[in-house]
């Protein structure tokens, strides 16, 4: 398997996986702040220009297979490992509407968070106010949820592992999330706490982070190097704003 990243939330839910299912696996970075992503032997794999991508060399049908998206990434690689996915139609149908609530959620939530708390210039108040607000709604559904059960939804499976990598990030990402005087980091949602540290103890979790954290340095140097037209290409605005 071939797995082109860097060291965000999507790629780790990637990395977990395959360390869940033992699949060997090369890593290609893909530095996205100098604009790899939009190169055509990248855009050959994946049109809609983001990491993660995976390349199946063995695939179900013999030969190799793209696979772009986390999620659709995450339910191929379960269906075809049968690691991550029970096999009961009910429990399976759960356990993808809770890697849905990741997916169409807690990922573009949290981004548009990110976005307008850190990138955005000043005088965006309603944007950080409805996406903070928003963030905490859904950690709330989280946390309630977590009260009653041991994992997303049925054991643990692709949920957890698409959802561990988000919630550890926005943890310690956000001062009103972090560990401090009052208490540990997510102290006004305990249960997401105790799935958390349970999730983030599993050695495939451990591999899969440490996987991703390898290309952080360089990430960030990318990012700390990349001037006011690559700033502009990456969050889409300035000459690339398409009116
Ligand atoms: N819905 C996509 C989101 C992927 C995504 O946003 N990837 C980011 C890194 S976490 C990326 O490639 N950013 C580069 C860009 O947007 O140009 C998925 O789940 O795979």
């Amino acid at each position: 398997m071939e797995l082109y990243g860097m060291s965000s939330p999507n790629v780790v839910k990637i990395t977990i996986m395959l360390h869940e299912a033992g699949l060997p696996y090369e890593m290609h970075h893909i530095s996205v702040f100098e604009g790899d992503q939009f190169r055509p032997a990248f855009k050959a794999l994946n049109p809609n220009s983001k990491v993660p991508v995976l390349v199946d060399h063995s695939s179900v049908g013999g030969g190799s297979h793209t696979v772009f998206e986390s999620g659709a990434i995450l339910l191929y690689l379960a269906e075809k490992t049968g690691v991550g996915l029970s096999s009961d139609p009910l429990a399976r149908s759960r356990q993808i509407q809770w890697l849905m609530v990741q997916l169409t959620g807690i990922g573009p939530m949290c981004g548009q968070l990110t976005h307008f708390s850190r990138y955005a210039p000043a005088g965006n108040e309603y944007s950080l106010a409805r996406y903070r607000s928003e963030v905490r709604r859904l950690l709330q559904v989280l946390d309630d949820r977590l009260k009653e059960h041991e994992y997303l939804a049925d054991g643990y499976s692709i949920a957890d592992m698409a959802t561990a990598p988000w919630i550890r990030l926005l943890s310690t990402m956000y001062p009103w999330l972090q560990a401090n005087e009052e208490g540990p980091a997510l102290r006004e949602y305990p249960s997401l706490r105790r799935w958390l540290e349970v999730v983030i103890a599993r050695p495939a979790v451990i591999a899969g982070i440490e996987a991703g954290e390898r290309f952080l340095p360089n990430d960030m140097e990318k990012f700390k190097k990349a001037d006011a037209d690559q700033f502009d290409r990456f969050f889409g605005r300035g000459k690339y704003l398409l009116a």
